[in-house]
């Protein structure tokens, strides 16, 4: 079992991450150590680039995003945790996966599509070959479980169809490069919406604050947010079919699913019948509560510079030696001489 995922250090992690990718990094991680497996989890700094940026605020964000990763469970004891900038092989492996990936696969990806909108010339070239980067990731550490969001899973079905270009291109059945990645997104949280709109992803780029919660929110802002959240006028139904046609109710229901463990329909069971000025309360104090002993934690590391450069830099020089031999392996099925 070979875990890999990795996050952007750009803003501030908010529900959607922590519900759709970052509890299952701690979950695998902890299914990895227990049966002599490797977990990985990065920074995606490097990701970070493709799209206007502060250079100040990056380098903050990036120690900022590995105190939080820490505060909700991510174990550096158990877990290669790192920044992508100090492992050179995730940009090298991605030049020599650009002769593989091709322009159609990439020009049909969602994210290029939303990100990009109408301005498709004034993009970066990185932006448009962000997927093949996400390729080289997870494939420079033979992933076999990635979890993500399900924003990302067209995105790790194109670094199973590179890896398998590459592999039938350039090796041998008996020798292939590359594994290929499963994603592993959970079913209750696999899509965390805007508290404002319920059709839009939750996300950092949101102009909006009131959209999102954020991990370091207090339970006064997260209880603020919940009340304000938009919502219909009427009350829960008792059952899942009810929601159709309400996404708000069904992002609120699904939150409070996710954070109990439990299926919307459970939920539905218990809050059937109530308005939301009994539900939201109630939604915005599991909120508060989950969140309090991250947030408790996140401020005993944040300002402890020193410490968490040396988990990243601990993790990089882990990260340089288990990615070596792909690499290797790589330059060699190509015919690139190596000294
Ligand atoms: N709303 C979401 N619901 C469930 N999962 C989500 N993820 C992101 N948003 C949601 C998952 O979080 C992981 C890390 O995401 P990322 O920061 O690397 O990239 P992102 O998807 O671009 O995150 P944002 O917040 O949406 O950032 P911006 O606004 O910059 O685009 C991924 O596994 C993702 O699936």
């Amino acid at each position: 079992m070979r875990v890999v995922s990795g996050i952007q250090p750009t803003g501030k992690p908010h529900l959607g991450n922590y519900l759709g990718a970052i509890v299952n990094y701690v979950k695998l991680q902890d299914e990895a150590h227990a049966s002599g497996g490797r977990c990985f989890i990065f920074l995606a700094d490097l990701h970070a680039i493709s799209q206007p940026h502060d250079p100040t605020e990056l380098a903050a964000n990036t120690r900022e995003m590995t105190a939080t990763l820490v505060a909700c469970g991510v174990d550096p004891a158990k877990t290669v945790l790192f920044n992508q900038a100090q492992v050179p092989a995730h940009a090298e492996l991605q030049w020599l996966l650009n002769g593989t990936a091709r322009m159609g696969w990439l020009n049909r990806m969602t994210q290029w599509k939303d990100k990009a909108g109408k301005n498709r010339e004034g993009q970066s070239v990185a932006l448009f070959t962000y997927p093949v980067l996400q390729a080289a990731d997870v494939l420079l550490y033979q992933a076999t479980h990635v979890p993500v969001g399900e924003d990302q899973k067209q995105h790790l079905e194109l670094a199973r169809d590179i890896a398998q270009k590459f592999n039938n291109d350039f090796c041998s059945d008996k020798d292939p490069t590359f594994t290929l990645p499963e994603p592993y997104i959970p079913p209750a949280a696999a899509r965390i919406m805007s508290l404002r709109d319920g059709t839009a992803k939750m996300s950092k780029s949101d102009p909006s604050d009131m959209s999102r919660i954020s991990l370091t929110d207090s339970p006064e802002t997260i209880m603020k947010k919940v009340k304000k959240a938009r919502t219909d006028p009427e009350p829960l139904p008792s059952e899942e079919a009810g929601l159709e046609g309400r996404a708000e109710a069904k992002n609120l229901v699904g939150i409070y699913a996710a954070l109990t463990g439990r299926t919307a329909g459970d939920v539905l069971a218990e809050h059937g019948g109530q308005g939301f000025g009994v539900f939201k309360p109630a939604l915005g104090e599991l909120l508060a509560e989950t969140l309090k002993p991250i947030n408790a934690r996140f401020a005993e590391l944040k300002n402890d510079g020193e410490a968490l450069d040396a988990i990243l830099a601990r993790g990089a020089s882990q990260a340089r030696e288990e990615g070596r031999d792909t690499l290797a392996h790589a330059y060699r099925a190509l015919g690139l001489v190596r000294g």
